[in-house]
């Protein structure tokens, strides 16, 4: 089990790098290089997402993936038209840090059915979205306002709402392409709160930044564009994110 291995990981103090890939973005001919890359240097999981479906190519992205790796594949859907029983997970987002009830409840409602009948390990995500200086499609499309970057206690009161609420895991997102990534105070307040793992993601450009996120108390960090852009990065990234790990 993907979440049971996150645990053990987390009480063992190892730190876990998600490569995020966007089937609508991607051409096909060009994952084979992120693909080599994350099985030389190990990553720990690739999530799969974006906000449209305009090439409609969900399925043939995770057979490749399927094909060519034992990563876990896991689900980050922008809308509950992006399921798929390829994957092996998926994040269940709740958007807590908004407050359009579709997003927080209404869209579940919808694929729970789905899921249930699914082999998909279904991981209950309370994702917030923190503002990353630019407008980001997350705020846009989900019609929410982001959570001030500097408001840490907001983002500490939410996400200790999200876990009362019985969620597995908190994701702090400044959203792809953010011009500001989570601050490193914010990760550590959040830290200090909640017991359940964090995943951090957006605007993560480089290895010095991934490690700051970990060293902060992110569990998992999610980079998507600075590999789509330079799929060389995966070999620093994964070293930053990796280096405090117990060698066994
Ligand atoms: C966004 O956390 C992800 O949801 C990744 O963001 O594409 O900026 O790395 P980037």
């Amino acid at each position: 089990m993907i979440y049971n291995n996150l645990i053990e990981a987390k009480k063992n103090g190892q730190k876990k790098l998600a490569v995020l890939i966007d089937p609508d973005k991607l051409r096909l001919n060009s994952m084979d290089h992120i693909i080599r890359n994350s099985v030389d240097h190990n990553i720990d999981y690739f999530f799969i997402g974006g906000s449209l479906i305009v090439n409609d190519q969900l399925d043939e992205v995770l057979g490749k993936l399927k094909e060519a790796c034992d990563i876990p594949l896991i689900l980050f859907p922008g809308n509950s038209m992006q399921l798929s029983y390829k994957a092996d997970a998926i994040l269940f987002l709740s958007l807590i840090s908004g407050r359009n009830p579709e997003l927080l409840i209404g869209t579940h409602v919808i694929s729970a059915p789905y899921l249930k009948l699914s082999p998909l390990e279904v991981i209950s995500t309370g994702y917030m979205n923190i503002d990353g200086g630019v407008s980001t499609t997350v705020s846009y499309m989900s019609n929410t306002n982001p959570i001030p970057k500097d408001k840490n206690d907001i983002a500490v009161c939410t996400a200790i709402a999200g876990e009362m609420l019985g969620m597995k895991t908190i994701y702090l997102d400044s959203g792809s392409g953010a011009k500001f990534p989570v601050s490193k105070e914010m990760i550590e307040s959040v830290h200090g709160a909640v017991d359940i793992p964090i995943i951090t993601g957006g605007g993560i450009r480089n290895p010095e930044k991934a490690f700051e996120n970990i060293s902060a108390g992110a569990d998992v960090i999610v980079i998507g564009n600075a590999i789509e852009n330079d799929p060389g990065l995966v070999a620093e990234m994964a070293a930053a994110v990796h280096s405090k790990n117990l060698k066994v």
